[in-house]
């Protein structure tokens, strides 16, 4: 989940300048009483997104390898499972590499058209480069918010045209508990019966191993964290001292989330000149700046039952719980 560059407001088609979103978001989040808040999608500036590669390959953290172990070993049977003719749209264009795995085991039963969907013009150019000379593969991307591009792409093909849609690396659980299943339901309502869905979801596994993966002994994920606090000082004028607050990962049982959290480490003050805030933080007090939950193959199919689909298969890696669901709208 990628910030734009400049989004446009739905209800008036106008374009909001994506500092003046940014500088509402911060202050909708930290400028309220109760607990802090920031919407995790700001973690992903230039430095935020090198930072989130560094993340992917950490020993710690085995999702994005778990999910493209899953597809390069399964990728024909997922291709076999799709009934041509195909146009596939992906929500964030994700790593090239995994998506090459996908197209090329489709392409290699069928032409298929590709239409990655990507808020970041530079993300969507990489994967445009990335990806257009593969054989039997035709690229054209959306810059778009996910379900705008998504609803660009359905109305694109031809009306005998399957639409696969991937939504891999589990960004599925940034989302909260009930948003997930409404964003499912959305994308349910933009295809046709028997249109489909790759859905990556991380498992939920023992709680030893998902903390390591969020708290990483590098520091890693430490930095991520800290660097949105460095993006509002950037682009918003803030003034946070970065020593002044420690990254904090925890799992919650019930809720079957990792929360990241930063915490302060003293009392102290923070302005921040663009979003007319003067913030005031208690030693200990925390902003909470990402939740990321853990599924099981049962609350998968339930979530897709509930947002009318159904589970047609689902694969998980051997190594690191994470799961591919192939989920058919029905
Ligand atoms: C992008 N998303 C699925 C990652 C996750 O695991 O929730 C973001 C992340 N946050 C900390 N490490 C990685």
């Amino acid at each position: 989940m990628k910030a734009a560059a400049a989004q446009l407001d739905r209800r008036t088609g106008t374009e909001i300048d994506a500092g003046a979103q940014f500088a509402h978001d911060v202050r909708a989040g930290l400028g309220q009483p109760g607990q802090k808040w920031l919407p995790c999608k700001y973690f992903y500036d230039a430095v935020g997104s090198a930072l989130f590669e560094a993340i992917s390959v950490l020993p710690e953290y085995g999702l994005t390898r778990a999910d493209e172990r899953i597809l390069r070993r399964h990728a024909a049977e997922i291709a076999a499972a799709v009934s041509p003719p195909l146009v596939v749209a992906e929500l964030g264009s994700g790593s090239g590499r995994k998506t090459r795995l996908i197209l090329e085991a489709l392409a290699r039963r069928q032409p298929t058209t590709y239409h990655p969907i990507e808020i970041s013009a530079a993300a969507l150019a990489q994967a445009e480069r990335e990806l257009n000379h593969l054989d039997g593969v035709s690229v054209r991307g959306f810059e778009a918010e996910y379900l705008d591009g998504l609803a660009q792409a359905a109305a694109k093909r031809a009306r005998n045209q399957r639409l696969l849609v991937l939504f891999l690396g589990s960004s599925i659980g940034n989302f909260n508990r009930n948003e997930d299943c409404q964003f499912l339901m959305r994308i349910r309502a933009l295809l046709r019966t028997e249109d489909g869905l790759l859905l990556g979801t991380d498992l939920v596994k023992p709680v030893s191993q998902m903390l390591r993966a969020y708290d990483d002994p590098a520091g890693v994920t430490a930095a991520f964290n800290l660097n949105l606090l460095g993006r509002i000082n950037r682009e918003l004028g803030g003034n946070f001292d970065l020593h002044r607050f420690a990254h904090e990962a925890t799992y919650d049982e019930v809720e079957q989330r990792i929360e990241m959290h930063l915490r302060a480490r003293d009392t102290h003050e923070v302005r921040i000149e663009k979003a007319g805030l003067d913030l005031h933080f208690d030693r200990g007090e925390t902003i909470w700046t990402e939740s990321s939950y853990k599924y099981t193959l049962v609350s998968v199919a339930q979530m897709a039952e509930a947002t009318a689909f159904r589970t047609e298969r689902q694969w998980v890696d051997e190594e690191w719980p994470f799961a591919e669901s192939l989920l058919v709208a029905s």
